[in-house]
């Protein structure tokens, strides 16, 4: 099992991460990792901390040459944005987890919840799921994300159905709002424009597909081990996330079973689908297909023109507190799902195949490929 946590307040020093249980051998192409940290820094309506910050991960163990050595990985990213005033927080934003956090804690205000409730601890848990893809691509499988709705402008599915996997996502990396057509893309930056400037935010939707997945990732036999049940876990702990909705989702409750369930085929020793209604998951178990998931992310709660809150010290009724914030980030929070993906799937690699080096979790691999072919 892999298993991480991660550690750093927003306005602190450093970002640190701890990861254990990756196997030996596997290449850690850190210029990969910084690749990755810094798709999550684009999008437009991030806030200027984006500019300040040049995210980069140092890894300070568990590597020897350049390969993992079977040691915990431990990565550092510096914080340059650290030069931000940073006074108790009292009037708390209603939707931020100043409030709940603060009492929680017993503080007199929000100020050391926000610092670790900010998406910033989200850049060290991108450069972790980085490793993940790195684990993952020895398996063939790949991830990749693209935005469908900003606000009320959407991307119908119609534009996107046909278009080859490669070519969506060489597009949508070059989409300041991560959308592979560039009319929807201008609607959406005007959008953002227009929410700025009236001191507001924007939410939105993403789609996150994981391809090349061997069948029998998660189990069914206890709730704890279903698929789609822990990357719905981890996909929720992003700030922000909302609801996340696999294959058809909600819409299967429009439809009769019969236009729903992906008929069952079989050619040249494996089963297939026509469709993937279920998002690549049956019964909490990866049947083979993609893993197709969309999660909607609220509006970002920090307000220029701010909501009502009460004073925690005067109880008196007052207007939130403001400070640098982004108008949307759900380019970024893609980015971000796609890394929990990884991480999500390598760990399950590893649960499924084992194994202390690369060499031996393939050979297991391959082996149980081999044994699918006779079932
Ligand atoms: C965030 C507020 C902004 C964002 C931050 C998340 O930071 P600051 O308060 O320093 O301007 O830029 O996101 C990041 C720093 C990041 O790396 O994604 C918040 O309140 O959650």
């Amino acid at each position: 099992m892999i298993r991480f946590l991660t550690a750093g307040e927003s306005h602190g020093e450093k970002l640190i991460g701890i990861i254990e249980g990756f196997p030996a051998n596997l290449y850690l192409d850190i210029d990969f990792l910084n690749k990755e940290l810094s798709r999550r820094q684009k999008g437009y309506g991030r806030s200027n901390r984006m500019d300040i910050e040049r995210d980069e991960a140092i890894v300070i163990s568990g590597i020897n040459r350049g390969y993992t050595t079977g040691n915990p990985i431990s990565i550092v990213i510096k914080n340059r944005g650290t030069n931000i005033d940073l006074v108790e927080v009292t009037r708390p934003r209603p939707g931020h987890g100043d409030l709940a956090g603060a009492l929680k804690y017993n503080q007199k205000g929000g100020r050391n919840v926000l610092e670790r409730a900010s998406a910033r601890e989200t850049a060290m848990r991108v450069a972790i799921g980085g490793i993940c893809k790195l684990l993952l691509k020895e398996f063939n499988i790949e991830i990749y994300s693209h935005i469908v709705q900003i606000g009320r402008i959407k991307v119908s599915e119609e534009l996107y159905k046909n278009i080859g996997r490669k070519e969506l996502v060489n597009i949508v990396d070059e989409s300041s709002v991560r959308v592979f057509d560039k009319d929807i893309e201008k609607s959406i930056i005007k959008e953002l424009d227009k929410a700025k400037k009236a001191g507001d935010t924007l939410g939105g939707v993403m789609e996150v597909i994981g391809t090349g997945i061997p069948i029998g990732l998660g189990s069914y036999v206890n709730w704890d081990r279903k698929l789609d049940g822990k990357i719905a876990q981890g996909i929720m702990s992003i700030p922000g996330i909302k609801g996340v909705e696999f294959g058809l989702g909600f819409e299967t409750a429009n439809r009769l079973g019969s236009k729903v369930h992906d008929e069952i085929y079989y050619k040249d020793s494996s089963y297939y689908r026509k469709t993937n209604n279920a998002g690549g998951i049956e019964g909490g178990v990866s049947n083979g297909e993609d893993i197709v998931f969309r999660a909607i992310m609220k509006p970002i709660p920090t307000l220029r023109k701010p909501l009502k809150t009460v004073d925690m010290e005067t109880k008196e009724i007052a207007l939130a507190q403001f400070e640098r914030s982004d108008v949307c980030a759900v380019p970024s929070a893609s980015i971000i799902a796609e890394n929990i993906l990884a991480y999500i799937l390598a760990n399950e690699i590893m649960i499924k195949f084992g194994g202390d080096s690369i060499e031996e979790t393939k050979a297991n691999y391959t082996n149980y490929r081999e044994g699918l072919k006779s079932r």
